[in-house]
Formats: structure tokens, C-alpha cells, sequence
């Protein structure tokens, strides 16, 4: 009788093991489902007519987007860290499709590049910038022409697959927004 009991108390403690397993397992299979936001915190008002009204709008003024554009600690850009992809790097299982999002308030680009550099807005890859700054060099994947530019509009989405390696993608607008998608064979 003991040994029938504790035969039960096994396969009842095994079944909540495999059952948490499962949810485990299940969670992993949903996280398969990769997606990347665009993301920054431009306030419409003071970005005036370059930052569209989100229903829960940012709060960064031009002059704070600026302020965190050059440090006194460094030679090139530094870029204000809300403006972002989000994550900033990802584990995607080869065969996935990719989901990019522009959650933010500007127009961003999502651009594969072979290495990273700046984008195709000379002010933003630092020039003009405070003396002895030396400006980011344009990533070639970055047109010279901004009109050029494949502009992912606020609320736009594209999907992407991708083959199996690291890509590195950058926004040729803000090149301090960045991200690496690493597709992993099965
Ligand atoms: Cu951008």
C-alpha cells in the first residue's frame, strides 16, 4: 500500500514537473516571436512639426535632445539615449520573421550595415559639433542624399527575415541607435 502511495506521490510531483516544464517550453516558443521597437521621447512642441502627438507623447525638448548629443569626455557623437532600438540586441532562431515597429514620435531607418558609422544627417554623425569634434564617417549603407532615406514613419511596421548570422542594423538618421540580430540555426 505504501509503495502504491508513494508511486502516486511521484507521478503527481512528475506531472507538475513536466506541466512547469511545459509553460517553460512554452514561453520560450512565444519569445520566438521577435520584434524590435524604435524607439525615442521627442516632445511634439519643441520638435516642432518633426515629432508626431503619441497618445502618451515624450517629454525630451530639442534643447535636451542636444545637450546629450556631444560630452566633454569624447571626440565624436554621443546621441541621447532614449533615442533607441529596443532591444539592442537579439537572439532569433534561423527561419523567424522579424518585426520592426516605429514606436516613437520621429522617423527612424532600420539599415543593415556591415559595420557600424554614421548616417546621412551631418549634424547628427557630429558635424559642426563642439571644437576638435571629429564626425562619425557615413556608413556607405547610409544614402549621401537624406531624401534618399528609407524612413520608417511613426506607427509603421516591416518585417524581416533574416539569414542565419549577426546583422547589425543602425538608424541612418540618429546613428547612435543600434542593435544586433543574431539568427541562430535550430
Ligand atoms: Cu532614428
Amino acid at each position: 500500500m505504501r509503495k502504491v502511495r508513494m508511486l502516486t506521490y511521484g507521478l503527481v510531483v512528475f506531472l507538475c514537473i513536466w506541466g512547469i516544464g511545459t509553460r517553460v517550453a512554452g514561453a520560450q516558443v512565444k519569445s520566438q516571436d521577435p520584434r524590435v521597437a524604435l524607439m525615442d521621447n521627442c516632445d511634439p512642441t519643441t520638435f516642432n512639426g518633426l515629432c508626431v502627438v503619441l497618445p502618451r507623447p515624450g517629454d525630451t525638448t530639442l534643447t535636451e535632445f542636444f545637450g546629450l548629443l556631444f560630452s566633454p569626455l569624447s571626440t565624436t557623437i554621443i546621441g541621447h539615449p532614449a533615442w533607441r532600438f529596443e532591444p539592442s540586441y537579439l537572439d532569433v532562431r534561423a527561419g523567424h520573421t522579424l518585426r520592426v515597429t516605429n514606436s516613437g514620435g520621429e522617423g527612424h531607418t532600420f539599415t543593415e550595415v556591415a559595420v557600424f558609422g554614421g548616417g546621412s544627417i551631418g549634424p547628427l554623425n557630429g558635424q559642426g559639433g563642439p571644437s576638435g569634434t571629429v564626425p562619425l564617417t557615413r556608413a556607405p549603407e547610409c544614402p549621401a542624399n537624406p531624401a534618399a532615406l528609407a524612413v520608417l514613419s511613426p506607427g509603421d511596421t516591416v518585417s524581416l527575415k533574416l539569414s542565419a548570422g549577426a546583422h547589425n542594423f543602425m538608424c541612418c538618421i540618429h546613428p547612435w541607435m543600434r542593435a544586433v540580430i543574431d539568427v541562430e540555426e535550430e
